[in-house]
């Protein structure tokens, strides 16, 4: 090098020398943790996580629990923050519950910044609360989303209105909260016919959802729809459905949309799914943690889009590619 300069400036250039070869650079480590690790959301999440990984030679490690449950996910957590890694992209399980475990990551030093799902009230480096330490929240607008399904399954049953519930998962969970929230606020605002019953909460269990179907059906003979608030609620909503031999009859808006959307789609058991785009979720984590660690400064919260599907775009190249990876 010395010799090379030596000639570029007897021969009048100016060399440019990067600070430090390509071996010499940082590896980073990134883990990012999802809600479960079976669930085709997170599966799709964790493609754009790595395809943001090798585009910039960071190690990703992808560590998670099989069920969407704090009691299950903060181990996983505590093991993660043992390996210490230079940042955590996590989707917390639950607002309040993961406050306390993460400020521990916070406390060792790793950026942690939280995808799709957020804790506290979501807003970060305010000030404000203690739940604010989180340096990004990237995700879908979960309340635009439940709006959009309320607008879809308005659209479905048609002017008459009648009555819809929300199968949901279970109270605390930032993004199934805020989906049920825009759903409501849309149907009292604009579509004063529809009455929205009881929230069925399933756990995340599809079985469960299917005999809440049912059970609801039951009682109410009249019922027009369901909006099923996350891939499981909505695979389950749509069996029941299915097995109530009301398929067409009781319409289905999907949150999420997993391989098996596709068919339920053409086969009318589901109206409309409200896909999301994990992959961006999982790729502007990765890219905006490796930007902090380089000492960039990044945005607090970064939203990605939806793609809603149905049965005039199903076929689409441009909208399959929106399905998730199973
Ligand atoms: O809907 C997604 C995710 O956005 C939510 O936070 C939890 O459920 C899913 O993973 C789908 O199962």
């Amino acid at each position: 090098t010395v010799a090379m300069l030596a000639l570029g400036s007897a021969i009048g250039l100016t060399a440019v020398v990067a600070p430090g070869h390509a071996q010499d650079k940082k590896r980073y480590t990134v883990a990012l943790i999802p809600g479960l690790t079976t669930d085709a959301f997170y599966i799709t999440m964790r493609k754009g996580a790595q395809a943001a990984a090798d585009a910039l030679g960071v190690d990703l490690v992808f560590q998670g629990a099989p069920e969407f449950n704090p009691v299950v996910q903060v181990p996983v957590l505590d093991a993660t923050i043992a390996r210490k890694p230079d940042a955590i992209l996590i989707a917390p399980t639950d607002k309040t519950q993961l406050v306390e475990p993460l400020r521990k990551a916070q406390d060792a030093g790793i950026a942690v910044i939280t995808v799709d799902t957020f804790i506290g009230s979501g807003q970060y480096q305010t000030g404000a609360g203690d739940a604010d330490f989180p340096l990004a929240y990237i995700a879908s607008d979960n309340v635009l989303g439940g709006r959009m399904a309320a607008r879809a399954l308005a659209k479905a049953i048609g002017e008459g209105g009648g009555k819809v519930y929300v199968s949901n998962v279970k109270p605390g969970i930032s993004t199934t909260d805020q989906r049920e929230q825009g759903f409501k606020d849309e149907m009292r605002e604009n579509f004063p016919a529809i009455t929205v019953l009881d929230t069925q909460f399933n756990e995340n269990d599809a079985n469960r959802a299917a005999s809440q179907l049912q059970a609801v059906y039951a009682r109410n003979s009249d019922l027009k729809g369901v909006f099923g608030a996350n891939l499981f609620s909505a695979i389950g909503a749509g069996n029941g459905v299915q097995q109530a031999g009301q398929t067409g009859n009781v319409k289905v808006i999907a949150f999420d949309a997993p391989g098996s959307i596709v068919d339920n789609i053409q086969s009318g058991l589901v109206d409309a799914a409200i896909a999301q785009h994990p992959a961006e979720i999982g790729y502007y984590g990765v890219v905006s943690a490796y930007a902090h660690l380089t000492g960039q400064s990044i945005p607090v919260a970064i939203g990605t889009g939806f793609t809603v599907i149905d049965k005039s775009n199903v076929t689409n190249p441009d909208v399959a590619k929106y399905v998730y990876s199973d």
